[in-house]
């Protein structure tokens, strides 16, 4: 009989939760992942889109081996190479680049594909080393982390929500996103009669679970707080201590909210004036509430009133005195996931490029980038503006390196490619950015064809880039070791697979006050057209997975969501093919009629690659190159004109 060996690690993807999972190997093979049963926070589910995350690894349009492109930039025609030819065409350009335009003409460019210390890092001390451009900024909350900055706490261990007494979901689809934290609502409900609201524009799953949902026009949500913050002052229901114990310009925050009555709140957010009030009343009474809050109404160039609105409501509650209250955006376990890097490495400070522009960076930046190495990032679809970020992929004079499992459409501008291991055929630690567990990822079967993983990939490159040391030497068990916490060795979590390692939890009115509460605008970016909504899919992560036949069909067509007054309005019905246009291109999808988004606002779900051109409804086409302040992308601010597609044919032929 065959035995079956049971290897502990977890998922890789770019979510909240970072699910412990045990592969289960027969003959160097897995034959399934199953959730970890004993991990205190993912409790042995893992969700629908990575339940047999076996079937990524043994894929048959899995990239196994090093390829060299052979027609045009974009066209996906490649031939099959060796990893030496590879290595040695790598090597060559980007010597070539250095010589003659300075490392700082070679950019790294990742994200959070894989959330391993080791697959998104290790790579980077090629980089360091080199003294090229560096990388900085963030796609999804951006907002977030530029108040983060400021000192605004913006997340605390989320296991104590089990006691919080009001639960507000703001813009977050919790059973989507990150399905883990529900169980945690779930236990609030029964332990308190905990009532949970859900803040969104669009009726999602997980509204359809809350005890009360607020279609909320998008994009309003910073006026909205200041609705909330304006009833509380007025009725005198605000923990004023806290307040003042926490800002600097309490007094100046408190003239902002005045005018904002809840009947100019009522009509600038499109719901009722009782609502506002009851909300308001609601929120100050709770001992505590939480505000739990997602990425998508950060996703505008107001995105820091939004974050900044909710950090002021969350002291003026004082629901931070409580365990359970607070504000909840994002948490991760202390340790130092950078120390993979090796920033010591560098020669001297280079420039910085900012990853959530790659458009920019690749179109307009002077000196002009000439080397480009991609990994965990498929920006040609998730980048705003994907069209000018495919022009620049397509430049003749760019050179550009992609690290994949799949032929993305990124991949397809590479010149060269490089196959990567997945999750279950290389060693990794991660953090989480929804809890406090560090968790090990072992190496459950050798990998498949020539993958391999970017610390080899490091290893191969390095001397041949004429860097030398043991920084470029180290295995990939080394380079992880170098992030562990005080008081954690990689030995320890290798035997644990997790441990909880807490950061403080921040009560933001300790010592002298200097949170910030005034927003610059609370109003959003208005328009005429109808602005396009773009939140995540229940069976894709961003793009992943979007090529995989079970997720796929699951997933179904891409579809444009519309209310049926607008529907009515425009003369369009459900189920018929539909264009939504603006000055920037085009995109095909079904039209589906109901009142699950508010009127005023569509919403294609999923992120998806331009092949097969019957699904290639890519949603980034459309949205603007702008950012916030912060650098967060402004995916939101999209605003289109739909039409039956028959019609636009017609208008075509005439033109
Ligand atoms: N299944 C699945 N899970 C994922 C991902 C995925 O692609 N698929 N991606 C992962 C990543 S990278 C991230 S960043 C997280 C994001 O997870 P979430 O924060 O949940 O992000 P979104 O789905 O973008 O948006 C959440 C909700 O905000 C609503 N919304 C849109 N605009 C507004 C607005 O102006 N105001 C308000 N109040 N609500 C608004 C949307 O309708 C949506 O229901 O999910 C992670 N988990
Ligand atoms: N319109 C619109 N655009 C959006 C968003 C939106 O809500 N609306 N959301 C934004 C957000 S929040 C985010 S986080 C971004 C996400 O954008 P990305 O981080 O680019 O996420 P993915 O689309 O999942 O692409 C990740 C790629 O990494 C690859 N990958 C996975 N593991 C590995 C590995 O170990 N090695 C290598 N080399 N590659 C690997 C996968 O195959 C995949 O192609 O998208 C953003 N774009
Ligand atoms: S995507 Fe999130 S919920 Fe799904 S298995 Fe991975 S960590 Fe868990
Ligand atoms: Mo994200």
């Amino acid at each position: 009989m065959t035995e079956t060996k049971q290897i502990k690690g977890c998922c890789p993807l770019d979510c909240q939760d970072t699910c412990a999972w045990v592969a289960h190997v027969e003959d160097d093979r897995v034959v399934k992942v199953e959730g970890a049963r004993d991990h205190p926070f993912t409790r042995g589910m893992l969700c629908a889109k990575v339940n047999d995350y076996q079937a990524r690894t043994y894929a048959p349009d899995r990239l196994l081996h090093p390829l060299r492109r052979t027609g045009p930039k974009g066209s996906g025609t490649f031939e099959r190479i060796s990893w030496d030819e590879a290595i040695d065409t790598i090597a060559e350009r980007f010597n070539g680049i250095i010589q003659s335009d300075g490392p700082e003409a070679l950019m790294p460019l990742f994200y959070l594909g894989s959330m391993g210390v080791v697959q998104r890092h290790a790579l980077m001390r090629l980089f360091n080393g080199l003294g090229a451009s560096q990388l900085h900024g963030e796609l999804c909350g951006a907002s977030m982390s530029s108040l983060l900055m400021e000192g605004h706490p913006v997340g605390f261990d989320p296991e104590e929500m089990v006691d919080s007494k009001l639960i507000i979901l703001w813009g977050i689809n919790m059973l989507s996103t990150c399905h883990h934290h529900w169980q945690l609502i779930k236990e609030a409900r029964k332990r308190h009669g905990t009532r949970v609201i859900c803040i969104d524009p669009r009726r999602s799953r997980t509204a359809e679970q809350c005890d009360e949902h607020i279609a909320i026009k998008p994009g309003s949500d910073a006026i909205l707080a200041a609705g909330i913050a304006q009833v509380m002052l007025a009725e005198g229901l605000a923990d004023l201590d806290y307040a003042r114990a926490t800002a600097v310009d309490f007094d100046a925050y408190c003239d902002q909210v005045k005018s904002w009555t809840p009947e100019r709140v009522a009509a600038a957010c499109e719901i009722d004036v009782e609502v506002v009030i009851a909300l308001a009343r609601e929120f100050a009474a709770a001992k505590p509430a939480v505000l739990r809050a997602g990425v998508a109404p950060q996703q505008t160039v107001r995105g820091e009133a939004f974050v900044r609105s909710l950090s002021a409501l969350a002291a003026l509650g004082g629901h931070w005195r409580h365990p359970g209250g607070g504000l909840f955006f994002f948490e991760a376990p202390a340790f130092d996931e950078f120390a993979a890097a090796r920033a010591d490495l560098q020669p001297h400070t280079p420039r910085s490029l900012d990853l959530s522009a790659v458009g920019p960076a690749l179109t307009y930046t002077d000196p002009p980038v000439k080397g480009l190495m991609v990994w965990c990032m498929n920006p040609a679809v998730i980048q705003v503006d994907s069209g000018r970020v495919r022009r620049g992929l397509a430049r003749d004079d760019l050179f550009t390196v992609v690290l994949e499992h799949f032929m993305t459409d990124t991949a397809r501008y590479a010149d060269i490619i490089l196959p990567a291991t997945t999750q279950l055929e290389h060693f990794d630690v991660l953090g989480a950015w929804g809890h406090q567990y560090l968790t090990v990822n072992n190496q459950a079967v050798a990998p498949q064809g020539e993958a391999k993983s970017h610390g080899e990939v490091m290893r191969l490159l390095a001397p041949r880039l004429g860097l030398a040391g043991p920084a470029y030497e180290e295995s990939d068990e080394e380079i992880a070791a170098a992030t562990m916490p005080d008081g954690l060795t990689l030995d320890d979590l290798k035997t644990e697979g997790w441990r909880k390692v807490s950061p403080p939890r921040p009560d933001p009115a300790a010592g002298d006050p200097t949170l910030r509460f005034a927003s610059d605008h609370l109003e959003p970016v208005e328009s005429d057209a109808l602005r396009l909504l773009t939140p995540k899919s229940h069976y894709f992560l961003n793009s992943s997975f979007a090529n995989m036949p079970r997720q796929r069909k699951s997933q179904g067509q891409p579809e444009l969501e519309m209310n049926l007054a607008d529907a009515e309005r425009l003369g369009l019905a459900d189920g018929e093919e539909i264009v939504m246009a603006n000055e920037r291109g085009e995109v095909h999808a079904i039209l589906a009629v109901s009142d699950v988004i508010c009127a005023g606002a569509v919403c294609l779900i999923g992120k998806w690659w331009s092949e097969p051109t019957e699904t290639a409804a890519l949603a980034n086409m459309l949205t603007p190159s702008s950012w916030s302040v912060g650098g967060q992308p402004a995916y939101n601010d999209t605003f289109v004109v739909v039409e039956a597609a028959s019609q636009a044919g017609l208008r075509e032929d005439a033109a």
